[in-house]
């Protein structure tokens, strides 16, 4: 056997930092990344045997739980059928209507590999489709790492520091304005002087790459009003909200408390790939009509619409399509947030948390934050010791207070009361 040590040694000779995506290199909290060997459910076991509960679920897409046997079947099936044919297939049809069927604004939707991919694609489309160039993000937000996004973002920037990664031309981000998430007057400010220039705002809705930040209802009914009035398209970037907070997505969270709300176009990924390399994005049957072979905006990829991949994403979403399931999903990452919160109120430290569907944040703060840079202000390292003493316990929580948190339908309240206790220890330090 090797040890988690020996195998982070290893990598790191042939690896950059020893990872394939950097926040898994544990820098924000210091230690060695737990090289993970097997999960079942809502557990994992490392390299060296040890067994988590695991609250990552790959950031996002095993809302089912690991190896779930409906899911397992459909991938074994199709993997015996062909890996990959680079020619259309019934199975891309089945999950594009499985997708608009749940999320009304999207009339047709493409397939891709990766929610880097869907974001970038849905950029250039709507700068085709508009016929504009300027682009708004919002700090902390992260849009995958296509160059265009890669602006303040938070995830692995917030970790390590860097506002905007290196290997960026000032050329290439000088039609991206950043804004501040939930600030009103500033949205106002950049329409006013620049939203005839604008291509489309994009935005994290719930914003899972600075822990958990929700958009405010009056932020997120004036950006749509503004988007309306200056023909700018709103692109919700749904990779970790879409099909993980509710069924309709975050935008059906939204349309319940603002009437008649929708995006013009959506990204996806995690989720609906159930674990495999899949990701999408969609929207107006006008807008996306655009797109090559119909219109003038390019995008293609060998992988996309995998076959694979197709069947995970699929019999993930007939799983949680069930009556009920997002209810329970909901209760119980409820419970683990209420459980965590008790706890530290118990301790005496100060400690918050929120959660919709099976995604969740806490901070330790007196209260939530909404923006990247009250988020960047909680404490940190309260947070590293706590992950620390919660992984020393047998809970794996997401390696940097940047990210958000994953329940998924295989934990039970016995999981979650055992998080809850190892909390309670590990405040102690
Ligand atoms: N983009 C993810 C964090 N928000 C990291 C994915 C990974 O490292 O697997």
């Amino acid at each position: 056997m090797q040890t988690n040590e020996q195998l982070f040694a290893r990598a790191q000779r042939v690896i950059p930092g020893g990872v394939n995506s950097p926040v898994r290199a544990f820098r924000a909290v210091g230690g060695t990344p737990r090289f993970i060997q097997r999960a079942q459910g809502a557990y994992m076991w490392d390299a060296e045997g040890t067994k988590y509960i695991d609250y990552i679920g790959s950031w996002g897409p095993m809302i089912l739980g690991h190896g779930h046997p409906a899911v397992l079947e459909a991938v074994a099936k199709a993997a015996a059928d062909g890996f990959s044919f680079g020619a259309p297939t019934e199975r891309e049809i089945e999950l594009a209507e499985a997708i608009i069927a749940q999320v009304p604004s999207v009339e047709q939707v493409r397939l891709v590999s990766s929610g880097t991919e869907a974001g970038m694609s849905a950029l250039r489309l709507a700068r085709g489709a508009t016929g504009r160039s300027k682009i708004v993000k919002f700090e902390g937000c992260y849009h995958g790492h296509a160059d265009a996004l890669l602006v303040k973002a938070g995830s692995g920037l917030a970790t390590f520091g860097f506002p905007t990664s290196a290997g960026v031309p000032p050329e290439v981000v000088q039609h991206t304005l950043v804004l501040e998430y939930n600030k009103v007057q500033q949205l106002e400010a950049a329409f006013s002087e620049h939203g005839r220039e604008m291509a489309c705002v994009m935005i994290e809705p719930i914003a899972g790459n600075m822990n958990f930040v929700r958009a405010s209802v009056p932020f997120m009914t004036r950006l749509r009003e503004l988007c309306t009035a200056h023909g700018v398209l709103l692109v919700f970037d749904e990779v970790m909200t879409g099909f993980r907070v509710a069924l309709g997505s975050a935008q059906s969270v939204y349309a319940g408390l603002i009437p008649g709300f929708k995006p013009d176009m959506s990204v996806f990924g995690k989720v609906i790939g159930g674990g495999m390399p899949l990701a999408a994005f969609g929207g107006t049957r006008d807008v996306m009509s655009q797109l090559a072979p119909l219109g003038p905006v390019y995008q293609a990829g060998t992988l996309s619409g995998n076959p694979v991949a197709t069947a995970c994403g699929l019999a993930t979403l007939k799983e949680i399509a069930k009556p009920g399931f997002f209810e329970a999903l909901g209760a119980r990452t409820r419970s683990l947030v209420d459980g965590l919160t008790a706890v530290a109120r118990q301790a005496g430290v100060p400690m918050v948390g929120d959660s919709e569907g099976g995604m969740f944040g806490f901070f330790f703060a007196d209260a939530l934050p909404q923006n990247y840079g009250v988020v960047m202000g909680t404490d940190k390292e309260r947070f590293n010791r706590f992950f620390h003493g919660m992984l020393d316990r047998g809970v794996y929580l997401a390696p940097a207070l940047y990210e958000a948190g994953f329940v998924s339908a295989a934990h039970t309240e016995a999981d979650v009361a055992a998080t809850v206790a190892a909390a309670a220890e590990a405040l102690k330090r």
